[in-house]
């Protein structure tokens, strides 16, 4: 038996499935696992990790709606705290509960509040001009790592205040953050054998002195000032900025990119009219969930769907799952730039619900309102391919062709 991951018998009623969730067929293309965790009811049994699935809208919102009876502070991820250690100290926004929760979400909503970062909108339209023009004249190009990378490192750590920023670092520390969350496989350890490299720079980069006195590094400090955290919470705070906030939307734009040359009439729909820019990132969000599962570990016996739930119970959320489900969402397989999916599961929900999605925003409409205005057409330049990650999906590189206006 695996530490951490103890056998139990469901309760009736809930199916038992002989499935692996992180097998690599399924992290790279999951849309049959979905449709099947769907079909086989609101709560499946997966005994090779000995866990509850939940695949479907309406449970899966409920459960992420209700932090009183589904825990974080039993990690997010596969692995139950209470009985595995860690990797890292756990973050103290993400990876915990009320009242803990408030003070820490209070800073970094704050933080990140519409006011806080409407200052940063120009300067991310001039980045993508600058990053969009060099490759519209290149014509040919990567754009994993030329556009889905290169625009968020090329912003973030600066709105950051970081004073050296340093590309593959900030994005393979996404990448371990997210494939930590999963069992230990092969995609967990070769992340992890990156962390003695990775972590201390990390970790050093988080310290007040790294960072400039005008960004949102020092807004966290500036909490710190004012008492409502102490000097080694706000170093952790900043160090959710760096796990969350970088390979999170350069998967983003990377399936922006995907969607719209997958769907040029849907990319010239977007061209007709660039206020469609901030809907059709939302209906990205929906139709590619960047993150495709997060957990929770119910804090007490319960119920969902009418189905008895154990105290101690790990429930894989599949939000990629929920986002494509046809309960809830009319053709959910077409990609449509103006469906408006009010309601998706990308950013999550419930208190946890992503505290950067502002920012995530305006990002990704720097981006698109750049392309719509200078780009006629999106074209494949060879076959995408996707990179396996235990909690998101991501492309691993996509060969494009801008064709400029
Ligand atoms: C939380 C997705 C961008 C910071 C979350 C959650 C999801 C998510 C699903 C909920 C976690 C849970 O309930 O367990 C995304 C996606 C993004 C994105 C898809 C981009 C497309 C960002 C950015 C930042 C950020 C840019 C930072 C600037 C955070 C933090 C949390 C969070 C700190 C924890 C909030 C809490 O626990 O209260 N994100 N995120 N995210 N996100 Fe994002
Ligand atoms: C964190 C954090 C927040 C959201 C997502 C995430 C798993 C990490 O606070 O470290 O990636």
């Amino acid at each position: 038996m695996i530490e951490g991951h103890i056998a139990f018998k469901p309760a009736d009623g809930i199916p038992v499935w002989d499935i692996d969730p992180y097998a690599e067929e399924v992290l790279l293309h999951p849309n049959e696992y979905y449709a099947e965790l769907r079909a086989r009811g609101p709560l499946v049994y997966i005994p090779k990790w000995s866990v509850l699935a939940s695949g479907r809208y309406e449970e899966t919102r409920e459960i992420f709606s209700d932090h009183a009876r589904f825990a974080s502070s039993r990690g997010v991820g596969l692995n139950d705290f209470k009985y595995g250690k860690p990797w890292r100290p756990p973050s103290i926004i993400l990876e915990v509960d009320p009242p803990d929760h408030t003070k820490t979400r209070k800073v970094m909503a704050r933080a990140l509040s519409p006011k806080a970062i409407a200052g940063l909108k120009e300067g991310f339209l001039q980045t993508a001009e600058a990053i969009i023009g060099r490759l519209i004249r290149q014509g040919s190009f990567e754009a994993v790592t030329e556009l889905a990378e290169a625009f968020p490192v090329a912003v973030f750590p600066k709105a950051v205040g970081m004073v050296d920023s340093d590309r593959r670092r900030l994005v393979d520390y996404g990448a371990m953050v997210f494939n930590a969350l999963g069992p230990d496989n092969k995609f967990r350890r070769a992340a992890m054998s990156q962390a003695p490299d990775i972590v201390p720079w990390i970790t050093a980069a988080c310290a007040r002195e790294r960072l400039t006195k005008d960004g949102l590094g020092a807004l966290i400090y500036g909490a710190a000032d004012d008492g409502e955290v102490t000097e080694e919470e706000a170093a952790m705070l900043v160090r959710s900025f760096l796990s969350a906030g970088v390979d999170t939307t350069v998967t983003g734009i990377g399936s922006a990119l995907w969607c719209l040359a997958s769907n040029p009439q849907e990319y010239q729909k977007l061209k007709t009219d660039a206020s469609l820019a901030r809907p059709c990132f939302e209906e990205v969000l929906r139709y590619t969930s960047p993150v495709h599962t997060f957990a929770r570990t119910a804090n007490q016996d319960t119920k969902v769907a009418g189905l008895r739930i154990a105290e101690g119970t790990k429930i894989l959320c599949a939000l990629a799952s929920a986002n494509l489900d046809p309960a809830k969402w009319g053709d959910p397989d077409i990609f449509r730039i103006d469906r408006k999916p009010v309601g998706h599961m990308a950013f999550g929900a419930g208190i946890h619900g992503c505290v950067g999605q502002n920012l995530a925003r305006l990002e990704l409409e720097a981006v698109l309102t750049v392309l719509a205005d200078k780009v006629d057409r999106i074209e494949f330049d060879g076959e995408p391919e996707w990179r396996p990650n235990n909690a998101i999906h991501a492309l691993d590189r996509m060969p494009l062709r801008f064709i400029g206006r």
